[in-house]
């Protein structure tokens, strides 16, 4: 039987971490893009780590960067995808109105360098775009796939160029290219900037006794917020279907940022009133105050729809941290055993 292989841009994110889980999973040869970095960033995968020289390794990771089309290219030459899932991306909002040009250049024109190379090489390859509610920017809900795009930062704009792209690729050349428009979705492996992982690690921090406060920005933007392990199995189902086409991937439920706080200092018994303070340079020039998907479409289509919403997805978040807390060291505890470490190269 042939084994299918992928290949994921931005594997040591989020995403890309649980994708490769759920495509190690079915049985593909997963092959990941990193950056080299000063310090290692595979923490994400570490419990996936295979020695590579293992004949039954089926995980492999090579350097590139979306800033660089021809290592894309001869990246797509050697592995000869049958799918290529692009979730790489200067991916916070807040940063990217201080690093406008740079997200242009990952975000939007990493896209274009990657198509190009799909298209360059001739390869046969189905291929996910990582779209964003953050499109929709201030449209008002309920957003659905035939909502009109009003982006409201660089990141937001970016996102647009990279959706227009694709669906460019797809006319243009017949390409198998979709637009996946995830609404939100986050975990205990969401980077630590974001504000729902933000809020999870002070709750529980704040009710170990290591910090008495968090400072936060907006507390009244609402978001719809979904998990992200179910979110990466509406990828593959997208690259599944017959006909390429876009989806909108969401729960249709929202809460603001103050909700979640919350949900999650509730979860440990505090208040978040007594510890949330505000600055002001978690705000942003121009705010995205109300997003909520309709995914309807993704329903009826793919059979997919969500299982997790906020109330859950919170608790979930509070208790990996809780169970993440350094515990006090004591002279009986052994030796931490060394954690295994991805090398790429
Ligand atoms: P994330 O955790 O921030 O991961 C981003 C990934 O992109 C990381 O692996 C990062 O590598 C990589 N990357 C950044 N710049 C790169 C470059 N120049 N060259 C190569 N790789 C680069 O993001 P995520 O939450 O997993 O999201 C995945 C994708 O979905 C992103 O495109 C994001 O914009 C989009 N999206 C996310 C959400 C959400 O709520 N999570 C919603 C809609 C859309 P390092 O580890 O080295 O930094
Ligand atoms: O967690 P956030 O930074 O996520 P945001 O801006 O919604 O973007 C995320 O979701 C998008 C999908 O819509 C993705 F495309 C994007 O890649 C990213 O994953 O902020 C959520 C809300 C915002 O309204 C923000 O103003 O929380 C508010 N907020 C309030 N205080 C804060 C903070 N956000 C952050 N990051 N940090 C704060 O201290």
């Amino acid at each position: 039987m042939t084994v299918k292989k992928a290949l994921i841009t931005g594997i040591t994110g989020q995403d890309g971490s649980y994708l490769a889980e759920l495509l190690l999973e079915k049985g593909y040869e997963v092959h990941g893009i990193i950056r080299r970095a000063s310090t290692f960033n595979t923490q994400r995968l570490d419990h996936l780590y295979q020695d590579p020289h293992s004949p039954r390794a089926r995980l492999f990771l090579h350097y590139g960067d979306l800033t660089d089309g021809t290592r894309l290219a001869s990246l797509l030459e050697t592995v000869q995808p049958d799918e290529v899932y692009h979730l790489a991306a200067q991916s916070h909002v807040r940063v990217s109105f201080d690093e406008p040009e740079f997200t242009g250049n990952t975000t939007g024109l990493g896209t274009t360098r990657l198509l190009e190379a799909i298209r360059s090489t001739g390869l046969p390859c189905r291929y996910y775009q990582a779209s964003s509610s953050e499109m929709f920017g201030a449209t008002p809900p309920p957003q659905h796939e035939n909502t009109p795009f009003h982006p409201r930062s660089p990141y937001g704009v970016a996102k647009v160029y990279a959706y227009w792209t694709t669906r460019n690729y797809r006319e243009a050349y017949g390409l198998y290219a979709v637009n996946g428009i995830l609404f939100n979705h986050e975990s205990p492996r969401r980077g630590p900037t974001f504000v729902t992982r933000k809020i999870a690690t002070a709750a529980a921090r704040i009710k170990a006794g290591l910090q008495d406060h968090l400072y936060l920005g907006n507390l009244d933007a609402r978001r719809d917020w979904g998990y992200a392990a179910e979110y990466v199995h509406a990828m593959w189902l997208m690259l599944q279907h017959d006909q390429p086409d876009d989806y909108v991937i969401a729960t249709g439920t929202s809460c603001s940022v103050r909700d979640f706080a919350d949900h999650c200092f509730t979860h440990v018994g505090l208040d978040y009133r007594d510890h949330i303070r505000f600055d002001e340079r978690y705000l942003r020039p121009s705010e995205v105050d109300h997003l909520v998907g309709d995914a309807s479409k993704a329903r009826r289509i793919l059979g997919w729809q969500p299982t997790i919403h906020a109330p859950e997805l919170a608790r979930l978040m509070v208790d990996a941290e809780m169970a993440a807390l350094p515990r006090p060291v004591r002279p009986a505890d052994s030796a931490p055993e060394t954690a295994l470490t991805l090398t790429a190269g």
